[in-house]
């Protein structure tokens, strides 16, 4: 009974609980480890030695070390490790950390504690193995100075949207009936949970800023000090999404113009008094001129303008300013061809490159358009040398099932996250995400300055030491602007609706850390972690849970994509909530997005030489790839081409034959899913409660990817008139 322990359950301490631990380290941060550390002594027979500082260490005996900061007076083991890891000329850095185990001992150092939390919960995923062999100096570090969630919650519920914009798990873990909830033990244990997955920052507020949300910025400020209380013991800080009309509507001012002086005060008298509040405080998120909300170029001035502003505000305090990409005209002519949503973004932002301040940073949705189950990545985080960016993803599945359908979305973000732009010899998304000095054109110290972190002290510029095992992060400058997601938290007893939706939550941070990292192997910790109760290894026990969970959930968004739009043609959504199949539910409105269905053919010419030119926004190699109908990737061909339906992929299937066996293929793996999961009933290591609610949603996913296959199969067989060719039934 209760909300569920997602990837914390008591037992994933079995190993480091029944342990002799010695931490040492001062703060906050160091206190949080310690208390953990007490708790789970308690419940598996360990002991923890409190320890205050440094000097106070004996000499043991210990299994296990924690040391945060630069004292001299370590166990042997540990003044070992430490010595051998100044030797190599190493810095371990603010968030990272050392692992080391010999001699018996198992060793955590870290130059500051945040560094120590994460060591800590690095155990945790280990556990017996943490304990078991000799363990060679590693080093751990995020690749991603700035790993945050946003949260699309409104204080109020909304007529329309409710409480969480575009949520499925409930209401707000933050707000109730209009106000902070009086109990906040949840926001602490939702703090545990992302830390364990290494994030560190959480904006509270919807970025579509209403009435009531807006004053978070002002009377209601306190609320947001509350919130952030939750949120520092594990090392996050908080962020707030804000009105740019905030000036005019708050302030009573007769303009939010970005120039106006008095505009200018305003925002920094405001900014002042959050920061009296709350001295970590991490910044502000803004959505300005986009869907509705207001932004400067109702004064006739440009996003730099008005972000550079917000910055100037930030900059004494350290804060920075996420300023969204996300903007495009939802007000077209569809009518009109020479307008093309994909290309807004970068025709909006590209050129103001250079132009923004150091703490700002240009948040880019990961695909041109809107979060689509399939887009290609957006050429402007390639665009942008001399700005940070920061990717965002959406965990909340918006268009990929809304936490109904199964829908691991870690492989899809890994294949952005490795994407290179500018061709195999150019940055990866997620090192432009980092900062790639390469890349980013103004000092690498400066940025990190401007994002100094209070809690962390000094970012550091990575270097790689020879013979130490750099793993997680490679060589870093931390100058980009990390990696965003939109949250999928609710106040459900599972956290996300969904159960195995935690999964997304918990991959999102470990990618925001490790871009690297394997999708599969990341899905098999969650899964060591979650179910606590399955056998040690994939050959498991007689129902083999752990197998059937990544059977399930591996190539679960390709089975989405499957039995959805096709190529990579998007918004064959219903409107409004966009849940579900209607082909062409969006294709005739303002919002620009069309898939140009006819007799002939399909997709959407983007190309410079007959369509909306989208594919002249990228740099070579991509450009031309995606401009030549032979060379394009099949699973994007109908967002750049407009193909006849006989036209022949490099799978060797003609398009038209493609949309068909696609919806045929991914139903039936949905039937086999579903099979799957009902031979995990009754076999004890999945609570039955969690069991039953899975089973319900795979009822109901069966039943929308039917509507799916049937919609898309009859809508394209009237369109085009050509048969299945392996005569299935197509209505
Ligand atoms: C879209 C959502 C909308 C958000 C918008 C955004 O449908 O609710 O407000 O993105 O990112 O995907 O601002």
């Amino acid at each position: 009974a209760g909300v569920h322990q997602a990837w914390l359950p008591p037992e994933a301490f079995r190993a480091i609980g029944a342990r002799r631990a010695l931490v040492l380290g001062d703060g906050p941060l160091a206190g949080t480890v310690r208390d953990e550390l007490a708790q789970a002594c308690a419940r598996y027979g360990g002991s923890v030695r409190p320890g205050g500082d440094l000097a106070s260490a004996d000499g043991g005996p210990y299994d296990l070390v924690l040391a945060a900061g630069a004292g001299e007076s370590l166990p042997a083991v540990a003044a070992a490790v430490r010595a051998e890891v100044r030797s190599l000329g190493a810095e371990i850095g603010g968030e990272g950390f050392v692992l080391a185990r010999r001699d018996g001992v198992t060793v955590v150092l870290a130059d500051e504690p945040a560094g120590l939390l994460y060591g800590l919960f690095h155990l945790v995923r280990l556990g017996e193995a943490a304990f078991e062999d000799t363990i060679a100096v590693e080093h751990h570090r995020p690749a991603l100075r700035l790993r945050m969630l946003d949260h699309w919650d409104n204080v109020d519920v909304h007529p329309v949207m409710g409480q969480v914009e575009r949520g499925y798990a409930g209401g707000s873990i933050f707000w109730r009936d209009g106000a902070l909830r009086d109990d906040l033990r949840r926001v602490r244990a939702y703090a545990r949970l992302l830390a364990a997955c290494g994030i560190n920052a959480v904006a509270v507020n919807n970025v579509n800023v209403h009435t009531t949300e807006a004053r978070l910025l002002t009377d209601r400020l306190g609320d947001v000090a509350a919130i952030a209380g939750e949120l520092r013991p594990y090392g996050i800080r908080v962020h707030l999404s804000v009105d740019f009309a905030a000036p005019v509507t708050l302030g009573g001012a007769s303009t939010a113009d970005p120039l106006d002086e008095d505009v200018r005060t305003w925002w920094a008298e405001t900014t002042e008094r959050v920061y009296d509040t709350i001295p970590d405080f991490g910044g502000y998120v803004v959505k300005a001129d986009s869907e509705g909300r207001p932004g400067p170029f109702a004064y006739g001035r440009s996003h730099a303008d008005g972000a550079n502003m917000l910055a100037e505000a930030l900059a004494p305090f350290g804060g920075v300013v996420h300023w969204r990409a996300f903007v495009y005209d939802h007000r077209q002519d569809w009518r009109d061809r020479s307008t093309d949503r994909a290309r807004a973004a970068h025709d909006h932002f590209a050129p103001l490159d250079g132009l923004f301040g150091d703490n700002v940073i240009l948040q880019v949705k990961h695909g041109p358009i809107d979060f689509q189950p399939r887009e290609p990545v957006s050429p402007v985080i390639a665009a942008m040398p001399a700005t940070r960016v920061a990717v965002e993803l959406q965990v909340t599945q918006e268009y990929t099932g809304q936490q109904r359908h199964v829908c691991y979305l870690a492989p899809m973000w890994s294949e952005v996250l490795g994407f290179r732009l500018s061709g195999p010899a150019g940055p990866s998304v997620a090192q432009i995400a980092g900062g790639a000095a390469a890349h980013h054109g103004r000092a690498a110290h400066g940025a990190a300055a401007a994002n100094g972190a209070v809690s962390n002290g000094a970012v550091s510029n990575g270097a790689v030491s020879n013979g130490v095992a750099e793993l997680d992060g490679t060589a870093q400058t931390y100058g980009g602007g990390g990696l965003v997601g939109v949250s999928n938290v609710g106040d459900d007893d599972f956290w996300t609706g969904h159960p195995l939706a935690q999964a997304n939550l918990y991959a999102f941070g470990r990618l925001a850390w490790a871009p690297d990292a394997d999708p599969a192997a990341i899905l098999d910790e969650w899964i060591g972690l979650t179910f606590p109760a399955f056998p040690p290894d994939m050959t498991g026990g007689p129902d083999r849970p752990r197998s059937v969970l990544h059977a399930i959930m591996d190539d679960s968004w390709r089975t989405y994509e499957r039995y959805t739009a096709p190529l990579g043609v998007g918004f064959m959504v219903r409107p409004g909530h966009h849940y579900g199949p209607d082909v062409d539910g969006y294709e005739y409105t303002p919002w620009g997005t069309y898939h140009f269905a006819d007799r002939d053919g399909v997709g959407v010419d983007r190309t410079r030489a007959t369509g909306t030119g989208y594919t002249g926004q990228y740099p070579e190699p991509w450009s031309q790839v995606y401009e030549s109908i032979e060379r394009c990737p099949d699973e994007v061909l109908l967002f750049f081409h407009h193909v006849p339906y006989g036209h022949v992929l490099h799978s060797g299937s003609t398009v038209i034959q493609h949309i068909y066996d696609t919806h045929f293929a991914g139903v039936e793996e949905v039937v086999r899913a579903q099979a799957l999961w009902a031979g995990l009933a009754g076999a004890g290591s999945v609570p039955p409660a969690l069991h039953a609610r899975v089973a319900d949603l795979l009822d109901e996913q069966l039943r929308c990817a039917r509507e799916w296959r049937d919609q898309v199969n009859t809508y394209f067989f009237r369109k085009s008139g050509v048969p299945d060719a392996h005569g299935r039934r197509i209505w």
